[in-house]
């Protein structure tokens, strides 16, 4: 019989990063969650994105690490902030490591104060994150019950190229329902009108997002979240993100770079144009036109496997409530972290801005 997965021994099986970093964590995406709320529905997603950024920024420079920025907010040109290869933290102390953010999840989500918009962020050790461009990404997620029927039905596994038919039926066994009790959640975009067509064909359910599919990802992983699947092309470093959650709590995510043009459905003249410009940026990453049209799962999105991950709620979402704020500077924020050792952590946290004006609340 092996021994119960107890609390000491996820603690001994946690490697240095997560015993080091992961109670750290919520604390960076809750600041740049609180800055973000402040700006909720004011109409200004581009300074409400500005402000997380800086918070996320200035609270992971207080971190006694040596760290570098492999997903974040763009090229050093044209990203001031947390832009793709920017070192952050003390540089004190042993530890190094690769780090994806998202301060902003949601932009328009925020400005508009409509549900879902989070502040997110995963750690891993160097080279544990997929170096993703800035190139968007195909993808289907699914939980973990759905890796294990593979794991029993080997002629039966979710694939990126199959009909949606066939992956929405696997899916279904799994999860020992009928295809018209699943949930699948996609973006509401132009260039998704095939897919959703073809989803609502098999009689499954779909629940259309204007933005944010990366929690809806996340919960795929999550039995009770009502979500099972999540499908469509939005940005790589989401899908990463997403990716390091999934390779925590089990589950599957496929993914395949798509050049911009290709995703939005505009001519072949159009996508070659597109190609030339895109290319000598994704080679110097390793990705050719040789390669470009792999599918990476995630173990090649998160090859990492000390690998820790963070969200924060700024306006409503599933199981995280929006940031609220109190009188004198009080926040409360709701958070979900997690590391590779298998700890889950909700966590809903309080910072007293006055201790005399605003005491602690319920
Ligand atoms: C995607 C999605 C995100 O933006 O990246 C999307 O994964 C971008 O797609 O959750 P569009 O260019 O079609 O808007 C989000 O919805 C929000 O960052
Ligand atoms: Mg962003
Ligand atoms: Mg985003």
């Amino acid at each position: 019989m092996p021994h119960p997965k107890t609390a000491e021994n996820m603690m001994k099986s946690a490697g240095p990063i997560e015993t080091a970093l992961l109670p750290s964590l919520i604390h960076i995406t809750e600041a740049a969650a609180i800055a973000a709320s402040y700006q909720m529905g004011r109409g200004n997603k581009n300074y409400a994105d500005h402000v997380s950024v800086e918070a996320m920024r200035r609270m992971l420079n207080c971190l006694d690490i040596k760290g570098v920025i492999k997903i974040g907010e763009g090229e050093r040109d044209e990203a001031p902030m947390l832009y793709i290869g920017e070192e952050v933290g003390t540089g004190e102390g042993d530890i190094v490591v690769d780090i994806a953010v998202d301060p902003l999840e949601g932009t328009n989500l925020t400005a508009d104060g409509t549900p879902g918009s989070i502040s997110v962020m995963t750690m891993a050790e160097p080279g544990g994150l997929f170096h993703g461009p800035d190139v968007y990404m195909d993808k289907i997620v699914v939980g973990s019950q759905v890796v294990k029927y593979e794991k029993e039905h080997l002629d039966e596994m979710i694939d990126l190229d199959a009909p949606v038919a066939k992956n929405l039926e696997i899916v279904a066994k799994a999860l020992n329902r009928d295809i018209e009790e699943l949930v699948v959640v996609i973006l509401d975009r132009e260039r998704h009108k095939n897919k959703i067509e073809e989803i609502r064909a098999t009689g499954a359910r779909v629940s259309l997002v204007t933005d944010g599919d990366l929690m809806p990802g996340v919960s795929t992983a999550i039995r009770g979240s009502g979500v099972h699947v999540v499908m469509g092309s939005g940005g790589s470093g989401e899908a990463v993100l997403t990716a390091s959650a999934i390779k925590i709590l089990g589950g599957k995510v496929l993914a395949r770079l798509v050049l911009p043009s290709v995703a939005n459905g505009m001519s072949d003249e159009e996508i070659e144009k597109e190609k030339a410009e895109k290319m000598p940026r994704l080679r110097t990453m390793g990705i050719t036109e040789e390669n470009i049209n792999d599918i990476l799962d995630t173990d090649k999105l998160v090859p990492g496997k000390d690998v820790i991950f963070a969200a924060s709620g700024i306006t409503p979402g599933q199981f995280l409530h929006q940031v609220n704020l109190f009188g004198g500077g009080d926040a409360r924020v709701n958070s979900i972290s997690m590391g590779s050792s298998g700890v889950v952590k909700f966590t809903d946290s309080i910072y007293i801005g006055d201790k005399e004006d605003t005491p602690l609340r319920l």
